[in-house]
Parts: structure tokens; sequence; C-alpha cells
């Protein structure tokens, strides 16, 4: 291609024709790209190194001591926290950020209890938490958010991830194995849903990571990544799907026919992979829909968060504060025990 040709091809506005002109543009552009890709890297590295300090000013992290093995030969069973929307940083008349740490923690020591009375029968060695999603409330949802969240977006990131490690450590100090599966959620969107942002870069996932990061060193942990959002569960034999919610639907909202329906079609093989219950958040509520097959269940599970008034005004929904605690037989690859922990 001859140079005058190419020189017709430029982009519009680069209409010079002199090569040397054009050559010292070019460097000037490379230099430039180079410097904002020193900052954004700079930014990053700034951003977790100061989430990392935050952390640590909220007291230091010790590693958790070693639990006593349960030895007996009788089939053990699994619990299962499904913990889901805690809305972290929301304000509302009885809601706020140290209400939802109170109320996690709540959870988290209920679940141990009831988890005792059951080993009254046989063992419980293992623990699957299922984080839901929308465990951050966000700034991006809706244009009044900022005034009515009492802490910024980096504090909800270094908070709730604390919160994350809280609820592992508790679980590590009561079960011989912990395994997270982490979902994200709508809220912790960053930015509008029109922004060119993809959609695994969510505030949920970011706390998921750090407080992975700050466990790396627990060994009886296992801590899966979400790139997708739909994720699998599986404890022995038993196969479930954990999904935010507003993946189904239209602008997040299906009613629960609709859901039951959407998930009955993914069953039969739209989603390529076989599996029996669904847990479900996002919509705040405490519910159990059956699955076409008669086997399985759709399990949708309460937030930590109350009077939440869009809620409660525009869907006419509200709800008691929970979060769900169940038991799974891993041979039989099913739920034994179903549980709606209050915690008001
Ligand atoms: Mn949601």
């Amino acid at each position: 291609m001859s140079l005058e040709k190419r020189l017709n091809d430029m982009p519009e506005g680069i209409d010079s024709e002199n090569v040397a002109e054009l050559r010292q543009a070019l460097l000037r552009l490379q230099k430039q790209l180079k410097r904002s890709k020193e900052r954004t890297e700079d930014l990053v590295e700034i951003t977790q190194q100061a989430a990392y300090d935050a952390m640590l000013t909220m007291g230091k992290i010790p590693p958790v001591p070693e639990v006593v093995p349960d030895k007996r030969k009788t089939k053990a069973e699994a619990a299962l926290w499904h913990m889901t929307d805690w809305q972290g940083a929301k304000r509302t008349v009885s809601y706020n950020s140290e209400i939802m740490r109170k109320r996690v923690m709540e959870f988290a020591s209920k679940a141990v209890r009831i988890t005792n009375i059951q080993r009254a029968d046989h063992p419980v060695k293992t623990c699957h938490i299922l984080f839901g999603g929308d465990m951050v409330e966000g700034l991006f949802n809706f244009p009044t958010q900022a005034f009515e969240v009492d802490a910024t977006l980096f504090e909800q990131y270094v908070q709730v991830s604390r919160l994350c490690v809280d609820v592992v450590r508790f679980a590590l100090a009561n079960y011989e194995q912990v395994t997270v599966i982490p979902e994200w959620g709508n809220h912790g969107r960053i930015g509008s849903k029109r922004d060119n942002v993809p959609r695994s870069d969510n505030f949920d996932r970011m706390c998921y990571e750090l407080a992975r990061q700050l466990l790396a060193g627990e060994k009886r942990l296992t801590w899966l990544d979400c790139p997708e959002d739909v994720q699998r569960v599986e404890i022995g034999t038993y196969r479930a799907l954990l999904i935010h919610g507003d993946e189904v639907g239209r602008n997040g909202f299906a009613s629960p026919g609709a859901i039951v329906q959407h998930m009955n079609r993914w069953r039969s093989g739209s989603y390529p992979w076989e599996f029996r219950d669904v847990y479900v958040g996002h919509y705040h509520t405490h519910a159990e829909w059956p699955m076409a097959n008669g086997l399985g269940s759709v399990y949708q599970s309460g937030s930590t968060e109350s009077d939440n008034r869009y809620a409660g005004v525009m869907l006419a929904a509200s709800a008691t504060p929970s979060q769900r605690l169940h038991f799974v037989d891993p041979v039989k690859g099913r739920v034994t025990a179903v549980y709606k922990v209050w915690l008001d």
C-alpha cells in the first residue's frame, strides 16, 4: 500500500501528511497511554492496600483454632447456611451497619446451636456457606440511594468483607470443613445499568475476594470464585443451584410461579447441569415451592434488613429479618431439615 493511500486511510482527525509529525504524535500518545495505565494500576494497588489497612484497624484476624474431629461411625449430615441480602450500610428506621453485623453474627451463633442439637443424633462435620448476593447496598441502584446508607462504597467494601471473614471464621471454629459458595447480586453493580462495566465486576464479588484472601491461610476452608452469576452447590450426591434471583424476569422481578416455571425449564435441560434444588435471595422473603419432578424445591430466603419501605409500599411485601439453615444428607442427596432462623 502506498504511503499516500495509507495516509488517506487514517482515522478522521489525523490528517497530517508529514510522517515525522505523525511519528511524534504516535510517541506522545504511547507515553500518555503508558502513564494512564500506570495510574490505573497504582489506583488498584492503593485501593487494595487501603482496604487491607482499614481491615486491620478493625482488629487482628488470628488463625482459627483447630476443632476436635467427630469420630462417630454413624452417617454424617452437612450444614448449609444460606446467607443473603445483608444490604450492607443500608439505613432504615430499624436497620444500619451495626444492626446488620449483630443479626448476621446472631444467625451464625443460632446455626451452630441448632447444629449441636442435630449432633445429638449424628455427626455434622461440614458446613457449606452460600453467600447469596446483595451483601452490600451499593450506591448506583436508584438516584437517592446515597441518602439511604450510612457508609460510603469503600466503607461498605471493608465492612462487608470483614463480616464475611468473621462469619467464616465462626463456622471454621465449629465445623471440621467449611466451603464458601459466593454469588453476587444486583446491588453490587458498579455504575448505572447502562454503563459499560462487565457484570461480573461487582462489589459483592470484590468483598468475597478480599475476605477469601484474608483467610487464605485456613487449611480447612475451600472458597470458590463466582465469575458467572449462577453457582453450583455440590455436597456428596446433593446438587443444587445458587442464584441471586434477579436473573429471572424483567427488571429483576418475577412472580413466584414464573420463577418456579423458569427453574423447571432449567431443570429439564436449558441449564446444562442436573440439579435438585435452587436457592434464591433477592425478594427478602422466606418461601419454598416444589419443583415439577416432585423431588426438588425452590428455596427463597429472607434478608437481615427490616423496615424496607420500598418493599412494603411499592411491592406490598414486608418481612421480618431471617436467614436460612438447612441440613443435607450427602448420600441420599437431599435436604433433611429446613429452618427459618428469625433475627428480629
Ligand atoms: Mn437483590
